[in-house]
């Protein structure tokens, strides 16, 4: 190691401190990266290139630096140079105050990412200290709240998109819909793609959407919730579209506000959570694959993501199936990432994060967090600012065969499952499909084996004849 620092320039040297006390002290926002270096570098001068880059510097000392602004260097402050990586301690008082996520990704994957002096750079792993917790909104409505609503409890929420992706009317759209609901469904949300579409104008859609809640609520004396897509051209036109919704006649807790994260951009899921405490914040991550997967060497981790998701206050974002159903993923990556915004407090791929400022000395307090997986007692109206949890969504190839294998993996059922395709491929139709759904989840809450249960009940039967069958 000596000699890596040896071979630091005097630029480089200003962003490496691997004496670095306490990284946890407070000040700092921590951060993992993978990283390879470039254009004949060694590891630790390309961690520095990435530190000064990725806070105050560029790619030579300027004359302009003052006592002030050195502090607010970042700091390579550790290396394990078999596995090439790379720890960097960033000032958070660098970030724009009042809580900007875009900001934050603007220094530690932005340019960094287009460096010459890299070849490879992933952020793994990221660790938000509790004072800047403070800064940041948090979820405000959470899936307890659409639990509540939907008097739906210790079962995951089952939700569908509506399929084909694109192409039906508002009125053909509406009806599946209500096929999906009347057969036992919960939760309907726009695919991602969705918006104001020639022939699927947004103002009818929402209409006949309503109409369609209004008859199966009518019909099945059950509550139902739709999340309609409001990402748009400008923000203008996305409040346009929330607030449509909001006149449309559906009552609070009904209806959720799906966005477009990663093309639509940080800005409008910080402006819904903002404007839009009271209603269900669904963070849809389309494009993410570009910064995430596994193959691609550069970008960040379905892990940092969420967490990025949850300091912003989305309610609830995709965090993949783990390998079970269509998208690429693995338990490692996306049930951790799933942990992570669930509960209170949770082992990364590097950092433990506790996402609430608990004073160590209260000792029942951390005793009683360790215990209280699913909040149900703390965050709700506790003193301590916490940040409460953020629902992982579950979707991508799902069907009702597979949802016992996710739980399995998952190790719970606090989360929102939509299933396209597994529903409305079903040789019967939306509404078994629905059906077929509902008998799945029973039989996992009454313990019984989806094939004995299927004796009894002909749509899940049908489901197991084409679903697993389509997969020999
Ligand atoms: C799933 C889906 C979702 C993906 C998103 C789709 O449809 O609607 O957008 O699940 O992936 O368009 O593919 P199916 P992720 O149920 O028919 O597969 O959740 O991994 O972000
Ligand atoms: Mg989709």
């Amino acid at each position: 190691m000596k000699e890596l620092v040896s071979s630091l320039n005097p630029k480089q040297q200003a962003y490496v401190n691997l004496e670095l006390d306490d990284p946890r002290c407070g000040e700092y926002l921590l951060a993992v990266f993978h990283m390879i270096p470039g254009k004949n570098l060694n590891v630790l001068q390309a961690a520095a290139e990435v530190a000064a880059e990725s806070s105050t510097g560029t790619n030579f000392k300027v004359k302009t630096e003052t006592p002030f602004s050195k502090r607010m260097n970042a700091l390579v402050y550790k290396l394990d140079l078999e596995k090439d990586l790379v720890w960097i301690a960033y000032p958070w008082r660098l970030f724009d105050r009042g809580g900007n996520i875009q900001n934050i990704l603007t220094y530690v994957v932005g340019n960094v990412l287009g460096m010459k002096q890299v070849s490879a750079l992933k952020m793994l792993d990221v660790w938000f200290p509790p004072a800047m917790l403070e800064q940041y909104d948090g979820p405000s409505y959470t899936i307890d709240d659409m639990r509540k609503y939907l008097n739906v409890f210790d079962r995951p929420i089952l939700g569908t998109i509506i399929k084909p992706k694109m192409g039906l009317t508002s009125a053909e759209y509406a009806e599946v819909c209500y096929d999906f609901w009347v057969g036992g469904g919960d939760f309907v949300k726009n695919d991602e793609p969705q918006a104001n579409q020639d022939f699927c104008p947004y103002d009818k859609m929402v209409k006949h959407v309503k109409e369609a809640m209004d008859k199966v609520v009518k019909k099945t004396g059950h509550k139902k919730v739709h999340s309609f897509n409001v990402s748009a051209p400008d923000f203008d036109t996305m409040i346009e579209r929330c607030e449509l919704i909001r006149n449309a006649g559906f009552e609070p807790g009904s209806y959720a506000f799906l966005i477009d994260g990663i093309t639509a951009g940080w800005m409008a899921v910080q402006t819904l959570r903002r404007k839009y405490p009271d209603v269900f914040i669904h963070f849809h991550r389309a494009a993410h694959g570009a910064f995430t997967r596994p193959e691609n060497p550069l970008g960040f981790s379905v892990l940092v993501l969420s967490k990025f998701a949850r300091l912003a206050g989305a309610s609830g974002i995709h965090t993949g199936t783990a390998g079970v159903g269509k998208m690429a993923g693995t338990p490692e990556e996306d049930i951790i990432a799933a942990h992570n915004i669930q509960y209170f407090k949770s082992m990364g791929h590097f950092f433990d994060q506790s996402w609430a400022t608990i004073p160590e000395e209260n000792e029942d307090a951390l005793k009683m967090t360790k215990e209280d997986k699913a909040h149900k007692m703390i965050l709700i109206d506790d003193s301590w600012r916490g940040l409460k949890k953020c629902c992982p969504i579950i979707s991508g190839g799902l069907n009702p065969t597979l949802l016992k294998p996710f739980i399995d993996v998952m190790g719970n059922t606090d989360f929102i499952t939509t299933m396209g395709a597994g529903c409305h491929a079903h040789p019967a139709g939306t509404k078994a499909g629905a059906t077929a759904l509902v008998q799945a989840c029973e039989a996992y809450k009454k313990g019984v084996d989806i094939h004995k249960y299927a004796k009894k009940h002909r749509e899940l039967a049908q489901a197991i004849e084409f679903f697993e069958k389509k997969k020999k």
